[in-house]
C-alpha cells in the first residue's frame, strides 16, 4: 500500500511509537503518544447514561436532526463523527482504491465516514443485530452513501472463516479491515486497566485480530478502549512487526485509542526499508 504524499489531515499532529514488546516497556511517557484533538462541544453535568450520550448527539452525528436512528447499544458505542472521519482518512488515504470491511458496524457511524472518503471504493458493513443494521442502512441514506455500502447481517466470524470476505474484494484494491467490537458495555471503564483477553466480546481481543489478519487482510485498524494498557496493544503485533497507536481526543478528553497494523502503520517503511511500503494483500 502506498500512501498519498503529504499530510492527509491538517488537524492531526503525529508522533509515532514502535510497538515491539521490549520497546514498549520503555514507553511510559504520554508525550510520546499520538494525541489527536477534535471538536469543541461539552457534555458535562449529565447525570444519567441516557443524558450523557444524548448531550453528545451532534458529536456523534452532525446530521442528527435529519432523523438519525440509534438503539441503546448504538448510543454508547458509535464513534464520534470527527474521530470516525479521521479514522477514515487513515484507512483510505492511499494511491490505490480501498475497500473497507467494517466488521462490527453497529449503527453505521464508521461505515458512513469510510464511504464518504473519495478514495474508498466500497464498504462492506457486517453486523449481527437486525435492528442495528437497519439503523445503519437508514443513517447511510441520510448521509447519501447507502449505495456505496453493502450491509450484511451476519456473524462476522462465520463470514471470515468462509473466506467470502476476501473473495468479494476487487483484486486491484487494497483491503482494509476496521475492527470496532463490543468492549463489554459502558462498564468497561470501571476497570483501571482494560484486559483485551478477558473483557472484549465476543472473544479474546487478541484472537479477533489474529483471525482477521490470518483470514482476510493484514491491514487492520483496531479501535480499543482508552484504558487499554499500551503494552497489551504492542503485544498484538507479530514479533518484530511495528504497529502504531493513537489516542483519539475530543474536546480535550481522550475517547478511545486506535491501533494500526500492516500497511496502515506509518512506521512500516521505517522497518522494511522500503521507501514506498507495499503490502500485497493476496499474501495472507
Ligand atoms: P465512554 O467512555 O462511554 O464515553 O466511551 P465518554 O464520553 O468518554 O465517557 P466518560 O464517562 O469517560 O466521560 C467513549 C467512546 O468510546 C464512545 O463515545 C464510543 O464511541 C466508544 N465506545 C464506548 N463503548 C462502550 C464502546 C464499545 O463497546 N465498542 C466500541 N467499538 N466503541 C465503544
Amino acid at each position: 500500500m502506498t500512501r498519498k504524499s503529504g499530510p492527509p489531515h491538517k488537524r492531526r499532529k503525529y508522533t509515532h511509537e514502535v510497538a515491539n514488546p521490549e520497546d514498549l516497556l520503555e514507553l511510559t511517557n504520554d508525550k510520546q503518544l499520538n494525541e489527536l484533538e477534535f471538536g469543541s462541544e461539552t457534555a458535562e453535568n449529565s447525570t444519567t447514561l441516557d443524558e450523557k450520550y444524548f448531550a453528545q448527539r451532534y458529536r456523534f452525528w452532525s446530521r442528527y436532526d435529519e432523523g438519525i436512528w440509534m438503539d441503546e447499544t448504538g448510543w454508547y458505542s458509535v464513534t464520534p463523527e470527527l474521530i470516525a472521519e479521521h479514522l477514515a482518512n487513515r484507512c483510505c488515504d492511499y494511491e490505490k482504491k480501498v475497500t473497507v470491511i467494517d466488521a462490527f458496524s453497529g449503527v453505521g457511524g464508521n461505515a458512513i465516514q469510510f464511504a464518504l472518503h473519495e478514495n474508498c471504493e466500497r464498504v462492506i458493513a457486517v453486523e449481527l443485530n437486525e435492528n442495528r443494521i437497519k439503523c445503519a442502512a437508514h443513517n447511510a441514506s441520510i448521509y447519501g452513501v447507502a449505495d456505496k455500502i453493502e450491509f450484511i447481517q451476519a456473524d462476522f466470524f462465520d463470514l471470515a472463516k468462509s473466506g467470502c470476505l476476501k473473495r468479494i474484494t476487487k483484486e486491484q484494491d487494497c483491503l482494509v479491515v476496521f475492527l470496532s467490537p463490543p468492549w463489554g458495555g459502558p462498564e468497561y471503564i470501571l476497570s483501571e486497566e482494560y484486559d483485551l483477553k478477558t473483557m472484549m466480546q465476543p472473544m479474546d481481543g487478541n484472537e479477533i485480530l489474529h483471525i482477521v489478519r490470518r483470514t482476510i487482510s493484514r491491514n487492520v485498524c483496531y479501535l480499543l478502549p482508552k484504558n487499554t494498557p499500551i503494552k497489551q496493544v504492542g503485544l498484538l503485533a507479530e514479533p518484530g512487526e511495528p504497529c502504531e497507536y493513537e489516542r483519539n481526543y475530543l474536546n480535550g478528553k481522550v475517547k478511545m485509542v486506535s491501533a494500526y497494523f500492516g500497511g496502515l502503520c506509518l512506521l512500516h517503511s521505517h522497518y522494511t526499508g522500503e521507501e514506498n511500503p507495499k503490502i500485497d494483500v493476496s499474501q495472507i
